[in-house]
């Protein structure tokens, strides 16, 4: 019989947000190889070693193809039973119906996870459900993450979206705190090949200057390295604040018109000073002077911080300090500096620009942001009893149980609920928990636009891909799930529901409607988009102020009320003089948040996790490479092996996160024989960045010692 011929199939890899093109080329049901794709616009052929593990994804055994419901067995053990779909959406809907009735809407919590933001279907099709329930217990990944870059975008820029983009390509200057690209290829930044960047500003005589408590892949890059005392970023961005003040280096640029709050902001950084600064953060204050100074005379900066920065205590005044920065030395809106994108759809125009504080958590009273809930108090809102106390669970490609503060008490929380329900594809630590999991199509079974990446990316590009495989009968993909069930949840409840158009032709209308649409000469549609699969240029950004700002008044005021109340906050603080090792997270190439470590191409190898200790600290506790140490938290303790390195800085230890696949029930085989433990059971849903209750997952304060009963196998 002879072969049949191998086609070619021109993709995004959805993994992480460097939305790199990949050539993935199959031969019936098979895949023979991926590769990166040249012609992709953006990513020029760039790939990392997770793009060939989309081919497990697919190909993953303990995917789940079918629903499952948990029953309990003869011996009082759950074990999870294989059902139609039929019977999955009505048990999905009459648990949730069922909460509702009795306890009303606000009795249904929900969260979102990350990989939500990675597939298109699962952010325009939500409402296809909640719609029918709204909620003020709506929770998301958001806020273990990025939640003080939107509110500053918000305060500053009058939307959530408005994400001043680093221009690294025409850049001679770049600040970067809390960030370490070369191992997560770039977040609110999508940057494919970002290490070759680097290099390249680096070679034409660019600095590359790098906070960070350890000496991360990116680091190595650098062109100058401060190791900083974790939390203390504020006092270093005021202090830059405060020299460029002091000095009088206050440069708008084209900004001069446009620019409120100025004398405020001096005021409220006065105290700040680069020696009082120096002797928080451990960094010196020629250093601290020098960075100011640099900002403001490079023709072309940047200052960007990220997840080190964002989940700290002080996340929100770290990234308002960062975009004031750049406003000030005359960074924001130019070429080299940070700009603004101009995506083909266009989510500035269409998503609401986001609120702040309209409601609170019940328990804490926590604000809301953009109709969320801080996750850290997810836990609570279960357990503790009265009105409104949450009884139903909805998730979606989320697993908070490892990846949330205190997630050990997550996950007893969720015994606790009458009911629960999974959108997922996985048994994974989370949704093992739920009464149903309704699984999605495999990734490359549906089609593909990047809503939220384009927002974000250095080079406006458009590019859409239909699905690779063809879907088998009967599954459904995670919007048409949505529907379904939105639509036997407005049965019970009474209500009519509002067919939705597919997510594709939403895409087309978007795309027509949007700034290179079909008035305009690119005449861009989704026929157009189908004709060049890897993706068509829109060129390079440019700058767009006063026009692109959302502001209520068409202006920047940087003397953001709230803002200024946290630096008196900061100025009396003593937390941070308390003494004790400070713990941190990091990731690595390979690892994908908590999910990708059922593919043995990525756990091979020395294990990952373990705690990082400075060789200093080791001597001082009598410990070497390889002990198991046992790590403490006010909240809980781990067993891991101690690696101790140089890297990291003395009085800082780092463990991974998205580890601890050791819970018993899960479905994720492979996984569990590289279990490590959860660096979410120590991290503390009381320690937060009080302006937005994002979770500080960096800086927690820990105590390590010699493990009782030392393990001679990773758990
Ligand atoms: N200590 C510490 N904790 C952290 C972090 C840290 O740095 N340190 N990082 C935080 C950050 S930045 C993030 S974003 C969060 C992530 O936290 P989460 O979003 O809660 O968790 P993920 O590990 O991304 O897992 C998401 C789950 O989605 C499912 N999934 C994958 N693809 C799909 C799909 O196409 N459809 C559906 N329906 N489901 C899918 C998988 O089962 C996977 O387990 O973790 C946070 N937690
Ligand atoms: N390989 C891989 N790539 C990923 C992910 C993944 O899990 N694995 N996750 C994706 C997701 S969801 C996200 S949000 C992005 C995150 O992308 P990044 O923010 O670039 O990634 P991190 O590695 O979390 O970088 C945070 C850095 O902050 C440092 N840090 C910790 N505490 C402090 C502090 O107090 N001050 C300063 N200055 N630095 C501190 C840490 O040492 C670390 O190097 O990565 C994405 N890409
Ligand atoms: S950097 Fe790696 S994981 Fe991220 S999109 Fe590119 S290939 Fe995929
Ligand atoms: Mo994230």
């Amino acid at each position: 019989m002879a072969e049949s011929a191998s086609v070619q199939h021109r993709r995004a890899c959805h993994l992480c947000e460097a939305i790199c093109g990949v050539i993935i080329e199959t031969r019936d049901d098979q895949i023979v190889s991926i590769k990166g794709d040249p012609d992709d616009p953006l990513s020029r052929g760039h790939i990392c070693p997770k793009a060939v593990a989309l081919q497990d994804i697919h190909t993953d055994p303990d995917r789940l193809r079918k629903p499952v419901k948990r029953v309990r067995s003869a011996a009082g053990e759950f074990k999870h039973v294989t059902i139609e779909w039929d019977e999955a959406l009505d048990l999905a809907a009459d648990g949730l119906v069922n909460v509702i009735e009795r306890f009303g809407v606000n009795a249904v919590a929900a969260y979102f996870g990350n990989p939500a933001v990675h597939n298109y279907g699962l952010l325009t099709h939500q409402n296809a459900l909640f719609r029918h329930i709204r909620t003020n217990n709506r929770y998301s990944a958001t806020s273990v993450d990025q939640l003080p870059h939107h509110l500053v975008s918000l305060w500053l820029f009058g939307h959530k979206l408005l994400f001043p983009i680093p221009d690294i390509d025409r850049s001679q200057y770049f600040l970067m705190l809390g960030a370490n690209p070369v191992a997560s290829n770039g977040s609110i930044w999508t940057v494919p090949g970002v290490k070759q960047r680097l290099k390249d500003l680096v070679a034409r005589g660019g600095q590359l200057v790098v906070i960070d408590p350890r000496r991360t892949e990116t680091a190595e890059l650098a062109t100058s390295y401060f190791p900083i005392k974790p939390g203390t970023d504020a006092w270093l961005l005021l202090a830059i604040l405060n020299t460029v003040f002091d000095e009088q280096r206050v440069n708008l640029g084209h900004l001069a018109s446009l620019v409120d709050g100025l004398e405020q902001v001096a005021a409220a950084v006065a105290p700040f000073s680069p020696e009082q600064a120096a002797e928080q953060t451990g960094i010196s204050a020629d250093a601290i002077r020098s960075m100011a100074r640099d900002m403001a005379a490079a023709d072309g900066g940047i200052c960007y911080g990220r997840m080190g920065v964002s989940t700290q205590r002080y996340g929100t005044l770290c990234q308002w300090a960062i975009q004031v920065i750049n406003i000030v030395t005359g960074q924001l809106d130019r070429e080299g500096g940070s700009l603004f994108t101009l995506p083909a759809v266009d989510q500035v125009a269409a998503a609401s620009p986001g609120g702040f504080g309209r409601h609170q958590s019940r328990v804490r009273g926590l604000p809301e942001f953009d109709r969320e809930l801080p996750v850290a108090a997810l836990a609570e809102e279960i357990t503790t009893p009265g009105d409104d106390q949450v009884r139903a669970l909805f998730t979606a490609a989320g697993n908070p149980v490892l990846s949330t503060p205190e997630g050990h008490h997550l996950e007893q929380a969720l015994e606790q609920l009458a009911f629960m329900v999974s959108l997922d594809p996985w048994i994974n630590e989370t949704t093992r928990h739920a009464d149903v999991i309704l699984p999605p199509t495999s990734p490359l079974e549906h089609d593909h636009y990047d809503l939220a990446f384009h927002v974000n990316a250095v080079r406006n590009t458009a590019r859409y891909n239909p699905p690779v495989f063809e879907r088998p009968e009967g599954a459904l993909h995670d919007w048409e799930i949505f529907e379904a069930l939105g639509a036997r949840v407005a049965q019970r409840l009474g209500v009519t529901p509002k067919p939705s158009m597919p997510p594709h032709a939403m895409i087309d209308a978007g795309l027509q409607a949007g700034p290179y649409g079909t008035h305009t000469e690119q005449g861009l549609s989704l026929a157009r988009l189908q004709a060049q699969p890897s993706g068509v240029d829109l060129g390079p950004l440019k700058p767009q102020l006063p026009g692109r700002l959302r502001t209520p008044n068409g202006r920047i005021d940087v003397a953001v009320g709230a803002v200024l109340a946290d630096c008196e906050r900061l100025l009396a603080d003593t937390e941070l003089a308390t003494p004790g090792y400070r713990l941190i997270g990091r990731r690595h190439v390979r690892d994908c948040n908590s999910w990708m470590h059922n593919y043995r191409r990525l756990v091979k190898g020395k294990g990952r996790c373990t705690l990082m200790m400075h060789p200093g600290d080791a001597e001082r506790e009598g410990l070497t490479t390889g002990d198991w140490v046992q790590v403490q938290s006010r909240v809980g303790a781990v067993d891991v092996e101690l690696e101790i390195t140089e890297a990291v800085a003395q009085g800082v230890v780092s463990l991974p996160h998205g580890y601890g696949h050791h819970r018993a029930g899960t479905q994720l085989n492979l996984a569990q024989q590289h279990a490590g433990v959860s660096c979410n059971d120590l991290t503390d849903t009381d320690y937060l960045d009080a302006l937005s209750g994002n979770a500080a997952l960096n800086g927690v304060l820990v105590q390590v010692q010699r493990a009782k009963s030392p393990t001679a196998v990773q758990q």
